[in-house]
């Protein structure tokens, strides 16, 4: 990979506006700038106006403010320029293309991160979140991404790798230096340091569940009878009159959805048509879009009429709903309950319930807590825990723990040291290809080619 070239770029959105900002990175960075602006490049890191200009013509672009980094302490860890000219496309064009011709080639998409990572300024899981928080669309998933790109994974990681590294050096001095086979002891504390190390990948690898969710997002399914309140719980959760509400049984009759936040995380809130055993044609057609709608959602809301008698058709819709994050809504608590604790508890089976009224606001504060507890898996959730956000991690993290079982399970069977080592190292390798210690060259391209121009 070749990493010696200048690279430069737009790195603010393509348009016109105030100011947009071109970054110049590598070797000959002080050189081009030099050029450009006939004089010597600003002391580093303090920001300078300079004209820039065309060396060939000698005309000038534009005034800028210029800011000059040294190698190694910049972003790339090379000689790094950021340059803020105004916004407008024929300014950038000409800018850019100068550049060009004094050397520099437009960077590719990630280009600069991943030089970043290549120059050990950042570690590989720390680049990925570099592009999680600029396609964030949450403060929250901004601020998780945010703690990623500081290496908080890397930290995380450390324990298991420490202990894992040490069941490895056991191992090996056994292997090398020991005329007998490991004594019970050393191999008592061999399975400790495994057991200790499996247990954290687990962990890690549980907080995927909910970290997947922080990432990408989730659909949330709102289903249920005709006019128990469906689209009213909609319009509540989103907080605007977005779906149609009447007293006419069967008003919905298409998907409506929406993109809301939930906590802090992007949710697709999906209205329904109301689910009854007759209806017309253009009824049933919308009654499949529900259960299409329902079986596809990560999460469902079974809303019910509470003032009203249960009947058949509730219990049997519930029954049709398989989802493990699902929650019941008893609805218009404001009126008189008809439905009774027994008859709550039968419905909603092993789903939590939540009383709200649509009409007043009330229980909506609360359906909403217990949606982002059924989608953390059922525990309360906890803003500063730290999450598994990536599958990739995830998927080396299972690679790793598999690795760690083998070689374990190696040991108790009563195998030679080589075949639990064997494994070890693999699940060593997995937890490297996280961080980008290991393994990583086929993994670059793909990592980097999602990442927009110019960061
Ligand atoms: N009193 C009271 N009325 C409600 C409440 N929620 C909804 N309604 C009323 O119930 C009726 C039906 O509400 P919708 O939100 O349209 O019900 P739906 O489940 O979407 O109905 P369909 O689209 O026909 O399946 C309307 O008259 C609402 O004003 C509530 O919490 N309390
Ligand atoms: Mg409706």
């Amino acid at each position: 990979m070749d990493i010696t070239d200048t690279i430069c770029a737009l790195s603010t959105p393509p348009g016109r506006s105030g100011i947009a900002f071109v970054r110049l990175s590598g070797a000959d960075c002080p050189a081009v700038l030099r050029q450009i602006t006939g004089k010597a490049p600003p002391e580093p890191r303090k920001a300078c106006l300079r004209r820039l200009r065309d060396p060939r013509s000698g005309e000038e672009i534009d005034e800028a403010v210029v800011t000059f980094f040294k190698a190694p302490h910049s972003y790339t860890g090379e000689n790094l320029a950021e340059i803020s000219p105004h916004g407008n496309p024929s300014i950038i064009a000409a800018l850019l293309d100068v550049l060009c011709h004094l050397g520099a080639r437009l960077a590719l998409p990630g280009e600069f991160t991943m030089r970043a990572f290549l120059r050990g300024r950042i570690d590989l899981a720390g680049a990925e979140a570099v592009r999680d928080i600029i396609e964030a669309r949450t403060l929250y998933q901004a601020r998780v991404a945010g703690r990623q790109r500081g290496g908080a994974l890397a930290k995380e990681l450390q324990p298991v790798k420490d202990r894992l590294i040490e069941a490895i050096v056991n191992l090996e001095s056994a292997v090398e230096f020991a005329e007998e086979d490991l004594t019970t002891a050393s191999r008592e504390a061999i399975f400790d340091l495994l057991g200790g190390a499996a247990q954290r990948a687990e962990k890690l690898i549980n907080s995927f569940r909910k970290g997947r969710f922080v990432r990408e997002g989730f659909t949330l399914a709102i289903v249920g009878p005709p006019n128990a309140g469906k689209s009213s719980v909609f319009n509540a959760l989103l907080g605007r009159d977005r779906s149609i509400v009447t007293d006419i049984p069967g008003t919905t009759r298409d998907l409506v959805s929406e993109d809301a936040a939930i906590g802090g995380i992007p949710v697709r809130l999906e209205d329904t048509a109301g689910l009854r055993a007759d209806g017309g044609e253009i009824e049933k057609l919308g009654m499949e879009r529900s259960r299409r709608a329902a079986a596809d959602a990560d999460a469902v809301l079974l809303v019910v009429d509470a003032s009203r008698n249960l009947s058949e058709e509730e219990y049997g819709l519930r029954r049709q709903l398989t989802s493990p994050a699902g929650i019941v809504i008893f609805n218009k608590s404001d009126l008189p309950a008809r439905v009774t604790e027994e008859e709550k508890q039968a419905l909603s089976g092993s789903w939590p319930h939540v009383h709200t009224s649509a009409k007043t606001g009330h229980g909506i504060d609360e359906a909403r807590n217990v949606i982002l507890k059924q989608i953390s898996g059922g525990e309360e959730p906890d803003r500063d825990d730290f999450l598994i956000t990536n599958l990739r991690h995830c998927q080396a993290l299972e690679k790793a723990l598999t690795g760690m079982e083998r070689g374990a399970g190696a040991l108790k069977n009563g195998m030679s040291e080589e075949f639990a080592l064997f494994d070890l190292r693999k699940a060593l390798d997995a937890l490297g290809e996280i961080t980008g210690e290991t393994n990583t060259e086929n993994l670059l391209d793909e990592i980097f080619s999602r990442f927009c121009i110019g960061k």
